[in-house]
């Protein structure tokens, strides 16, 4: 971020009589850059000598107090002074400090806060230590104050869960003091400083207090609770060190404490968790501008239409009911649209069951919520979202009526996971139109929304996707037509590599055991099983015709399903489910069918190293990632690193998978992929810019930006 955008100082001093202002300018969120950092010190120096001055109010300008620390700062070599240093001033001085918040104060904004000697904030503030989702604890004395503020428990769930807490909150536990009247915080922040002069309160250094950590047993007893969760939550790097932050606040002198948060604040920073979710933080904010969202307005979005109302389409409808939106669902006939309803309704009535939701508040969610058997309800739809059965013909069967009844200028969009959308969009008499929105199951829980862009379509049309995104609240990333788009062609691939790795000699239960230990939720064969074994089948039978007679192609998934072994629906698949139960056990009538085709293709089976599978795993990953770079699929690495993690489980903290191959470094992904290249050349194919970025001596990032 440039340190700031215009040609105020990035800390500017205001006098009002004894109270100094100081004002934070560095858009759009007042990251504490090393100008702030600088900024603050000067202006702590000079005011601290500075007899007239009895206190001094901290402030920010726009729309917040302080983001946090820079994050683009993290991995450079580091600039003095560094920001415990300001915080331990800001905590020292002699006149009286006050923290003015608004907007959010996050990580070391609200370090910095905590290091004044009172907070107030106006109600909308939020605050929070959201280190622990950069792979980071807060490390400008954030875990040495906070417990000495709120306690060991509060404090622990702040930075553990990184959540933001309201004003109310922060008030409630003891984080800040007074909440303010009026938005015009700056005022606020100086009267109150006013209030306290006249009252005579006096310095009172977070630092110093001891009440909230004076019950010790008690405060043990959080500590020890925080680590036995946290060793529940394997794979991740900084929670441990946060507790163990904490437990140095307990029991070493202040300095000692922030002392120890140093040293395991720097452990973090090095870590490749860290880099890995500061990538994915940014990368999730680069996805969101596209071509088109840089030159084109979105057309406006108030009603829309949906076809088909099975989990696809009901789950598209409850997330557009639940951003505001005017929803028609369109069915074939009044069972199938009864249905669909049903399946809405039940979403709903979930939430009023859990809580989440009132009666009221889903009653006034439903006025919004139509059905019809006609197409014609969908006349006067700004955007129409088509989630029919995955064929062909029925598709341009419906796009053949959105043409007839939709208005000039609607968006048509299709929810196909695989189908050609050009062929789509060239059927009808208004491709410009047609944009592909591929929704991922559950389509009011999962963030994914691949915005898929035909040839023909018109830029305020993609706009317009990615507009729907936001209100949606989902992660937009922007894909080009192929065969699965990004995510699902790049998984096509690994999980082929996985079914090659099954008939050359692994179990499927071995390969979701490294699979999940890898840090996925759970392995593609647990995944089919969830999935629906069938889903995966027809996909097979689609391509078949297609598919390369040269290529290898195992049969083994394809035997289960002819027995109708689908999964978790049917009660076994590669699995075996007890009634009603989704946990499964290892089926034991695979093995002979495993057995069965191995014989068939003429494999002696061999042990694999759970190291060899796992780069096997990735590598053919990876090498389809650089294809649909290469070709153009997604605009960067980063968009397929944002699609991975938000639509097929790939672990956060290893940053998307090409993030993780930058990590592992590219000559060893292409030395993996050239080995196993010597049994099979045809699948092995190393992508020509892994090639190409390996010579030059670069890596996936280097492609991320401009
Ligand atoms: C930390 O503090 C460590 C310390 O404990 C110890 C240090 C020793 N730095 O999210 P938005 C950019 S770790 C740099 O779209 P919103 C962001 O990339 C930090 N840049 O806005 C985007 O840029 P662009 C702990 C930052 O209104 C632009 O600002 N703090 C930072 O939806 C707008 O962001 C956090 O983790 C930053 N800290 O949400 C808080 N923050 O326009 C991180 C933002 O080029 N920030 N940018 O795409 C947030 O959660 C949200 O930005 C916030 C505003 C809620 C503040």
């Amino acid at each position: 971020m440039p340190a700031h955008t215009d040609s105020l100082p990035a800390v500017r001093v205001q006098r009002d009589g004894a109270i100094a202002l100081v004002t934070l300018h560095n858009p759009p969120v007042n990251a504490l850059s090393t100008a702030v950092r600088q900024g603050l010190q000067q202006a702590f120096a000079e005011l601290s000598h500075d007899a007239d001055v009895h206190a001094i109010v901290i402030a920010g300008s726009g729309a917040n107090f302080i983001a946090g620390a820079d994050i683009r700062e993290f991995g450079q070599p580091p600039q003095a002074p560094a920001l415990p240093e300001v915080c331990n001033q800001i905590e020292a001085c002699d006149k009286l400090v006050i923290a003015a918040i608004h907007g959010a104060a996050l990580g070391g904004g609200l370090e910095i806060a905590l290091s004044a000697h009172y907070r107030v904030a106006v109600d909308t503030a939020k605050v929070g230590l959201p280190e622990v989702a950069l792979g980071l604890l807060p490390g400008a004395g954030g875990t040495q104050r906070a417990p000495r503020l709120i306690g060991a428990a509060a404090a622990l769930d702040l930075m553990l869960s990184g959540r933001h807490a309201s004003a109310k909150e922060a008030l409630r536990l003891g984080l800040i003091d007074h909440i303010a009247t009026s938005n015009d915080i700056a005022a606020e922040g100086v009267a109150y400083a006013r209030s306290l002069l006249a009252d005579g309160a006096p310095i009172r250094r977070t630092g110093e207090q001891t009440a909230a950590l004076a019950d010790r047993a008690a405060q043990q007893a959080a500590i020890d609770a925080a680590r036995a969760e946290v060793a529940k939550k394997k794979g991740l790097f900084s929670p441990s060190k946060i507790v163990d932050c904490v437990q140095a606040a307990l029991d070493q002198p202040f300095a000692d404490g922030l002392a120890t948060e140093r040293d395991l604040f720097t452990q973090c920073l090095h870590s490749p968790q860290r880099a890995g979710l500061v990538h994915l933080f940014f990368a999730e904010r680069e996805v969101t501008k596209s071509p088109e969202t840089q030159s084109a307005q979105p057309r406006p979005l108030q009603k829309v239409g949906v076809i088909g109302g099975g989990t696809m389409g009901a789950g598209i409808a409850v997330s557009l009911l639940d951003a505001g939106l005017n929803v028609t669902m369109i069915e074939r006939d009044d069972a199938a649209l009864a249905l669909g309803q049903s399946r809405v309704a039940k979403v709903y009535d979930g939430a009023v069951a859990k809580g989440r939701l009132t009666e009221e508040g889903k009653a006034a969610i439903l006025t919004r919520f139509q059905g019809s058997t006609h197409y014609d309800a969908l006349a006067d739809a700004d955007l129409v979202i088509e989630a029919v059965f995955e064929d062909m013909a029925v598709k341009k069967a419906v796009f053949a009526e959105l043409d007839r009844v939709c208005r000039p200028g609607a968006v048509l969009a299709t929810n196909t996971s695989y189908l050609d959308i050009n062929e789509i969009a060239g059927s009808i008499s208004r491709p410009q139109d047609v944009l592909g929105l591929h929704f991922f199951s559950p389509a009011n829980i999962m963030k994914l929304l691949e915005i898929v862009v035909p040839a023909k379509v018109s830029a305020d049309v993609v706009a317009t996707g990615f507009a729907l995104a936001k209100k949606l609240k989902k992660v937009p990333v922007r894909a080009g037509v192929c065969d699965g788009f990004i995510g699902n062609r790049i998984l096509a691939v690994y999980r082929t590599a996985a079914d090659h790795m099954m008939e050359d000699g692994a179990s499927p239960f071995e390969i979701d055991a490294m699979v999940r230990a890898f840090g996925y939720p759970m392995g593609p064969y647990e995944m089919s099983d969830l999935a629906g074994g069938d889903i995966g089948w027809a996909t097979r039978k689609r391509r078949a015709a297609t598919r390369d007679p040269k290529a290898r192609y195992v049969h083994i998934a394809d035997r289960l399903c002819e027995r109708g072994w689908f999964g978790q629906k049917t009660g076994q698949g590669w699995y075996v489910y007890e009634a009603g139960s989704r946990s499964g056990k290892p089926n034991p009538a695979v093995e002979p069918l495993i057995a069965e085709a191995r014989a068939k293709a003429g494999v002696t089976p061999r042990p694999f190293t759970r190291e060899e599978l796992e780069r096997r795993y990735v590598a053919a990953m990876v090498n389809e990632g650089a294809r649909v770079v290469e070709e153009g699929i997604a605009l960067r690495p980063l968009d397929v690193d944002v699609t991975l993690v938000h639509g097929y489980g790939f672990p956060r903290h290893k940053g998307g998978p090409m993030k993780y191959a930058d990590l592992v470094g590219l000559p060893q992904i292409l030395a993996d992929i050239q080995s196993f290249a010597k049994e099979d050349p045809l699948f092995w194919q190393p992508a020509p810019l892994l090639v190409r970025l390996v010579q030059e001596g670069k890596n996936f990032d280097s492609l991320n930006h401009g």
